[in-house]
């Protein structure tokens, strides 16, 4: 019988700390009305918000260099729902987990939608995979996939993508995410031109193969694994790509994907403004593709992300239906915490940004008052929601502390006993 943190467990842990609870939100809701802001307005749209988690995101991730795997990992995609399933226990904010194949592969879909369902999960975007080789695969991803100079590779790695349509339609998915590690090292190596040209004819046959309802989104990345030049390098040949497919074709953005230094929200703006926002990955960064903890670094520009966001779902902007994905690694900390952690963090940038008085500010920016819009937008960032978020998540069944929760359950060492370690595991991130 494997181990499971119970409703009764959790509401025990509630009760330690309801009284607090109540008078911090009752303490906030003063504050809020005196902006005329109500909290139960909001409360209801932190009940309402999702965030999907990455199936890889529940094991330990790595780096170039090495991985040190965490006790308890999850060995194949029934633990990974498992822990998926404590991660939406607790917080509440996450039903959906996105799969990854060949990774997540099963003989049964059906089966394993039910499995997810026993844990109150549904799938979301699929992934697919042609950044490795895959064991017993007839052509190498070596030189490319969708953008090789060999047509047979190409067609392989559409026929990869296809498959991934056809799974994820027995697990309820209606959204790909193509993410290609495509590109070059070397000047001359490839023909730039040609590569993109390559891309968007591989890719016009994956679009052909989409069901009605279905979205394809397209992941840029500036660089790496190809340090010279990358295909879908950012959001400029993303949409390029997206206008050339068709109306089905949208542009994901994952935040660790940009140059340091970057104005993603002006970028996520553009994206509104063609109606071809697809979602996001969210990860925090410092340098690069650090692929940190939401949050964790610069949780501001989470907030101004967000700011577009509401913005642009206030003012009913046309085409705009953004997917919200996780896209972590978790490197020195347990990524069921991490990723506990991250689901409040975009939670809390995605109430902070509804607190922002939009027609106030709109006069403050007609009027070119600067100082007096920028407050706005400080003051919504320096509220602190936390008594929302922990409402939200008590009234939906959750965990007031879901990270202590977490800890007081024993679940982790449970699993440590129950999950022996898997011998030669020890690639990085890929
Ligand atoms: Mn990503």
């Amino acid at each position: 019988m494997s181990f499971a943190i119970s409703a009764d467990f959790i509401a025990a842990e509630n009760a330690k700390s309801l009284i607090a609870h109540t008078d911090d939100y009752a303490h906030l809701g003063q504050q809020l009305e005196r902006r005329g802001i109500s909290i139960e307005a909001m409360t209801r749209r932190a009940m309402e918000y999702q965030v999907a988690v990455p199936t890889w995101g529940v094991g330990t991730g790595g780096t170039r260099f090495a991985r040190f795997p965490g006790p308890g990992e999850p060995r194949h995609i029934h633990d990974k729902l498992e822990d998926c399933g404590v991660i939406n226990q607790l917080t509440r904010a996450t039903g959906t987990v996105s799969p990854h194949f060949p990774w997540d592969k099963v003989s049964d879909y059906n089966a394993l939608r039910q499995e997810a369902a026993q844990y109150s999960l549904g799938f979301d975007a699929v992934n697919s995979n042609t950044f490795q080789d895959q064991k017993g695969q007839r052509l190498s991803y070596k030189f490319g996939s969708l953008s090789h100079a060999d047509r047979g590779t190409r067609q392989q790695a559409v026929e990869h993508n296809l498959e991934c349509i056809e799974i994820g339609q027995k697990l309820g998915s209606t959204a790909l995410t193509v993410w290609i590690a495509d590109g070059t090292n070397f000047p001359g190596q490839q023909n730039l031109s040609r590569m993109f040209e390559n891309y968007l004819e591989a890719c016009e046959r994956i679009y052909a193969g989409l069901p009605k309802s279905w979205l394809l989104f397209l992941e840029h990345k500036m660089y790496e694994p190809a340090f010279y030049s990358t295909v879908i390098s950012d959001w400029g040949s993303s949409l390029l790509a997206a206008l050339h497919l068709g109306p089905q074709a949208k542009c994901l953005v994952d935040l660790g994907h940009h140059a340091p230094n970057t104005n993603i929200e002006q970028i996520v703006a553009r994206l509104i403004h063609a109606g071809r926002l697809a979602g996001f990955h969210f990860n925090d960064s410092k340098y690069g593709d650090d692929d940190l903890d939401s949050g964790a670094i610069d949780p501001f520009r989470l907030f101004l992300v967000f700011n577009e966001l509401v913005d642009a779902e206030m003012r009913r902007a046309k085409d705009f239906s953004p997917a919200y994905m996780i896209d972590q690694s978790h490197n020195v900390t347990d990524p069921i915490e991490s990723l506990m952690s991250s689901a409040t963090e975009i939670l809390r940038a995605y109430v902070q940004a509804s607190l922002v008085n939009r027609s106030a500010l709109a006069d403050a920016q007609s009027a070119s008052d600067v100082m007096v819009a920028h407050r706005m937008l400080k003051l919504a960032y320096t509220t602190d929601v936390s008594p929302i978020l922990a409402e939200a998540r008590l009234r939906r069944g959750g965990a007031l502390t879901p990270i202590e929760t977490y800890r007081a359950s024993g679940y982790r060492s449970a699993k440590t006993r129950e999950r022996p370690a898997v011998a030669g595991s020890s690639s990085g991130i890929v």
